[in-house]
């Protein structure tokens, strides 16, 4: 394609696919996208993240996709999302800036695309062990080492050997902390059809808990008002597992009220092969549940 209206949507893309439909798309609309470079994965590339702004000095509300690599209904979902924020010019825009990594571990889905396409974690060795890569779910600093992770590198929810040892996730950790305004952070998943929120390593209820499960209640029934896909949702624990050193528990904790993660589809039909006619559904119908959120985050 030589612009983003000729990009096929509806269909899995491979890393410089992608990486062209960025600068296609910066492109197109230079006063309204950059393209923010935060830092590199453990192979070198880079690690980019879309920024949607419309003036200066403006909070930010966060979308990461893709930190499982084999979770590729995610990316493309991004790549829709991205192309959504450029075309329906959102309302919340006029408060907030919208920041977007799309693929938030591009070693792990190059090799999904090359050697094995089940791969989750990054693809940096374990010292001693002939097993390769960290869980980047598992390897932020909240109840890290804690149950709900592995200590083993042969595991798919391996920790790490400490908080943050992913470039992947340590840059993540950089720009939440030096952008110091971050609202709303979303981080996406496939699959299982749930929206949750803090905590995974803890029972202990959040403070806002009531306003985060009304908000969630509120964000699935928008979703589902589209194709009826049924979502479950609750704290990360409650709902589908105890997990440690995860994403959205961090940024909770950094002080981001509106944490969420997504599971996308589907319960386990076809789960992360999920088939590319899916693609666009499950990208249009996301965009409600994440608007309902991204209005709430604005209005308060
Ligand atoms: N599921 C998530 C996992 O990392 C999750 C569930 C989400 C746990 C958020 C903790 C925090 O296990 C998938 N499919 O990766
Ligand atoms: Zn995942």
């Amino acid at each position: 394609p030589r612009n983003t209206d000729n990009f096929d949507y509806a269909q899995y893309h491979t890393l410089d696919e992608i990486n062209a439909f960025m600068d296609m798309l910066v492109a197109e609309n230079p006063n309204l996208v950059t393209k923010l470079r935060i830092g590199s994965s453990y192979e070198q590339r880079p690690l980019y993240v879309l920024k949607f702004s419309s003036g200066p000095n403006r909070p930010g509300f966060w979308i990461d996709t893709g930190i499982h690599s084999r979770e590729w209904v995610t990316q493309a979902a991004g790549i829709w999302f991205a192309k959504k924020v450029q075309l329906a010019f959102t309302a919340i825009l006029n408060k907030m800036d919208i920041l977007l990594e799309i693929v938030t571990n591009p070693d792990g889905y190059h090799y999904t695309h090359t050697t094995n396409r089940m791969w989750r974690k990054t693809r940096k060795p374990n010292p001693g062990s002939s097993c390769v890569g960290v869980d980047p779910n598992r390897n932020w600093d909240a109840g890290f080492g804690g149950p709900g992770a592995s200590s083993n590198p042969c595991m798919e929810t391996y920790r790490g050997p400490s908080a943050h040892s992913e470039s992947e996730v340590k840059s993540i950790v950089d720009y939440v902390k030096s952008h110091g305004n971050i609202k709303g952070f979303i981080s996406i998943h496939s699959y299982s059809q749930m929206l949750m929120y803090p905590y995974g390593y803890t029972k202990t209820p959040v403070p806002n808990q009531p306003e985060l499960h009304d908000l969630a209640r509120r964000a699935i029934a928008n979703l589902a008002s589209l194709y009826g896909t049924k979502y479950t949702y609750g704290s990360i624990i409650t709902t589908i597992y105890q997990a440690s050193g995860g994403t959205i528990d961090w940024t909770y904790d950094q002080g981001i009220k509106y944490s969420y993660t997504f599971e996308l589809r589907d319960t386990g039909r076809y789960g992360f092969l999920l088939p590319a006619n899916q693609i666009i559904p499950t990208a249009q119908e996301t965009w409600l549940g994440l608007m309902t959120i991204m209005q709430h985050t604005k209005d308060n």
